[in-house]
């Protein structure tokens, strides 16, 4: 049990009555049709039925004399057709489907239909986790269809194989091998995102190299496009906005130019070529360092359309993002976005999805939901999250973060009035678009088990089953993961989901309670590191977002500081904006605090942070002693994997625990509370530790 087969294991049922449930359900398999999706169908429920059932599945060609499942659409499988469903399947559009039993001449059947073949391959799926989560299948009706339509994996892959923000090994994608070499591992990654209905994955950096749009590599694309299409995972590209310069020969790439539109237009042409159902671009423009429109003194939006058009015509769309921010900008850094893309709301073409992060900063460990959703009604707003733990504790870390994409996605914006959730401006429903997105940054390498950590596979998981449905608790998607993943044992399920819905909780209060933000060490953003200051980049310091001083702690956002709460719509910004409104998880995002102040548990702010900070260490103390009682549920490999990383995650949160009290003690002058474990170091010790050795703590 090395991880590798993720949450498709498909080892044999347990509970024994449900498995001769199973077996008389299912006394042969009937898939129809012959494209490659529907061979891919067929594979995966050989396969999932064998491992699951413990017997070799009959596969006819047509409905015989025992109980079939039935796999197919009206059009491929005239016994489908002649069920009389297909008004049913109608409003499930091209990527639904049904799981139904029903009666045919006195026979059982359970069918899996949908209108189009990747619908019947995500039905698949669904059906095949009814059978690992040991549901009833005897009484089925239950159809589905994704909320939202582009339902994308970024990748943060460098040509040379390093993952930005990566912690997991090294890219999946072997461009050496490639185009003739098809690893395995491409087919078992497109399997697994069809299997919660992820349908595209953008293969290279948003810090993007040019290189990726020449010849050679767009015949490397092209190759794994190939690979993914039966899974129907389409690929995107990150478009490097200076690459007429670098790749093209041009002096320029400014969007206006006719000669930089025309290469566009045909480096366009040239991948739809090779790849005639390639996704789009996705861009970094004017952010970080990365070239952009404003070089050419032009906006986001004249260099969005200027690649928009060139691939409208073969239906591409463009995703570009709104994470942008300049040092020269004298403005507090989580207002710029909001500054520069709300005045280009309708400036947009069609094929446009601005990418907006969940928050206004930067994925960190908690934020509260970025002002600008809600706010562009006649934009498309595609949401970003990250599920590699860049600000989370990295690779060593257990945090489940389906409650955080929650937190943001149930967030309500006010924008139409009360209910105008963060999810309804992104599933098209508020603003009534039809173009809609979802992006989760990826947390996938060549490690064997794919995430690092066992329970990273977790967070790949539930980003895909909200994209596809945002309104499943994290609860169920625990529930089918750990099943799926570990066992069915109830002894281990109920305690192993304690452990995972506590988690983000456990992460934010040892790195950053009640609001606080942007505390960690320099550059590699693993450890804290709240005494970063005098850098070449203001906002790439700490101590721009904490302003401790002898009198308090926080970033004053409300009308007497940066006044970023006005950028909400008013219900929110009178709520962030009143010190005793404000949710006390974003107290120290949106006000300065005196450290006397009295907060809702009746200590004062500077006792609370420390509670705070010591129950962080508590709960991961918590979840290892959890995790040591499940010993005997659960095979030894995995079990000693993430017992030895979760003794990782204890030494790190009292590392920053410590780091944090002792710094921020040095301006409140006050004691840590006597109860509480005193720091083990001084100060200097943790100013002056490298990451590398804390296992050494
Ligand atoms: C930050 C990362 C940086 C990314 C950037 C981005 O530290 O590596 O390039 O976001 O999203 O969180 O562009």
């Amino acid at each position: 049990e090395d991880g590798y087969r993720l949450w498709q294991r498909y080892d044999l049922v347990q509970d024994a009555a449900k498995l001769s449930a199973y077996r008389q359900a299912i006394g042969e398999l009937v898939v129809t049709g012959d494209s490659p999706t529907i061979a891919a169908v067929r594979k995966e429920l050989q396969s999932g039925l064998n491992g699951l059932l413990g017997q070799a599945v009959k596969v006819s060609q047509a409905p015989g004399q025992s109980p079939a499942l039935v796999a197919g659409t009206p059009a491929s499988s005239a016994f489908i057709k002649n069920t009389g469903i297909t008004d049913r399947l109608k409003p499930l559009g091209d990527e639904g489907y049904l799981l139904l039993s029903t009666q045919q001449n006195g026979r059982s059947y359970t069918l899996i239909a949908a209108n189009s073949d990747i619908g019947v391959l995500y039905g698949s799926f669904h059906f095949l986790r009814l059978l690992q989560t040991n549901q009833d299948i005897s009484k089925l009706s239950l159809s589905s269809k994704p909320k939202i339509r582009h339902r994308v994996l970024n990748h943060w892959d460098n040509l040379d194989r390093t993952v930005e923000r990566g912690y997991s090994g090294f890219s999946l994608w072997d461009w050496h091998r490639l185009p003739d070499y098809i690893d395995q591992r491409y087919i078992d990654y497109a399997r697994a995102n069809a299997s919660i209905g992820i349908n595209g994955t953008v293969l290279t950096n948003v810090n993007a190299n040019a290189l990726v749009l020449t010849a050679d590599y767009i015949a490397k694309v092209a190759a794994l496009a190939d690979a993914f299409r039966p899974y129907g995972l389409k690929v995107y590209l990150t478009a490097r906005f200076s690459a007429p310069i670098e790749i093209g020969g041009l002096k320029t790439a400014d969007p206006q130019e006719p000669q930089v539109q025309a290469w566009w237009k045909e480096k366009s042409d040239e991948i739809y070529k090779a790849i005639p159902d390639f996704g789009g671009f996705l861009v970094k423009a004017n952010s970080e360092g990365q070239p952009g429109p404003q070089n050419y003194g032009r906006n986001h939006a004249e260099g969005a359309n200027m690649l928009a058009d060139a691939v409208a015509p073969y239906g591409g769309i463009v995703m570009w993002r709104a994470f942008v921010y300049d040092d020269k900008e004298p403005d507090d850094r989580a207002k710029q976005a909001y500054n520069e893309f709300k005045p280009l709301d309708g400036t947009f073409r069609d094929n446009v999805l601005v990418q907006v992060k969940n928050g206004a900063i930067d994925f960190q460990p908690r934020e509260p939901f970025h002002p600008l959703f809600g706010a562009m009604p006649k934009t498309p707003l595609m949401m970003e999250f990250q599920i590699t733990q860049e600000y989370l504790g990295q690779g060593t870390s257990l945090a489940y973060l389906s409650p955080m994409y929650k937190e943001t996605l149930d967030a309500d914006t006010h924008a139409k009035g009360k209910g105008s959730t963060v999810a309804k401006d992104i599933d098209g429903t508020l603003h009534k678009h039809s173009l809609t997105g979802i992006a989760g940054v990826a947390n996938i390498g060549t490690d064997r088990n794919w995430t690092g950590h066992h329970f990273g596979q977790a967070n790949w998981y539930s980003f895909g089953r909200l994209a596809w449905d945002h309104s499943l608790s994290s609860e169920e998607i625990a529930d089918e993961w750990v099943r799926m993943t570990f066992t069915n044992t109830l002894a281990f399920v109920k305690p192993v989901k304690e452990i995972m819905l506590g988690s983000h909780e456990t992460v934010v209060n040892y790195m950053t309670p009640l609001g606080l933000h942007h505390i960690m060490a320099w550059d590699h953003h693993y450890g804290p590191g709240p005494w970063i200051k005098d850098k070449h980049r203001a906002d790439w310091t700490s101590v721009y977002y904490h302003k401790a001083d002898e009198n308090g702690i926080g970033f004053d956002r409300t009308k007497t500081g940066s006044n970023a709460v006005a950028q909400y719509f008013p219900p929110v910004a009178k709520q962030f904006g009143n010190l005793k409104q404000v949710p006390e998880k974003y107290l120290l995002w949106f006000h300065h605090v005196g450290w006397d102040y009295k907060v809702k548990s009746g200590r004062t702010l500077w006792d609370e942070l420390c509670y705070r900070y010591s129950d962080g260490v508590k709960g991961v103390q918590q979840m290892q002693q959890i995790w040591d009682s499940m010993q005997e549920q659960v095979d030894e490999e995995r079990f000693q994997h993430v017992k030895t990383f979760l003794n990782m995650q204890e030494k790190e949160a009292k590392w920053w625990r410590d780091a944090c009290l002792l710094y921020f003690q040095t301006f409140s002058k006050r004691p840590i509370p006597q109860d509480l474990e005193k720091p083990a170091y001084t100060l200097e010790h943790y100013m002056r530790l490298d990451p590398k050795f804390v296992p050494g703590i």
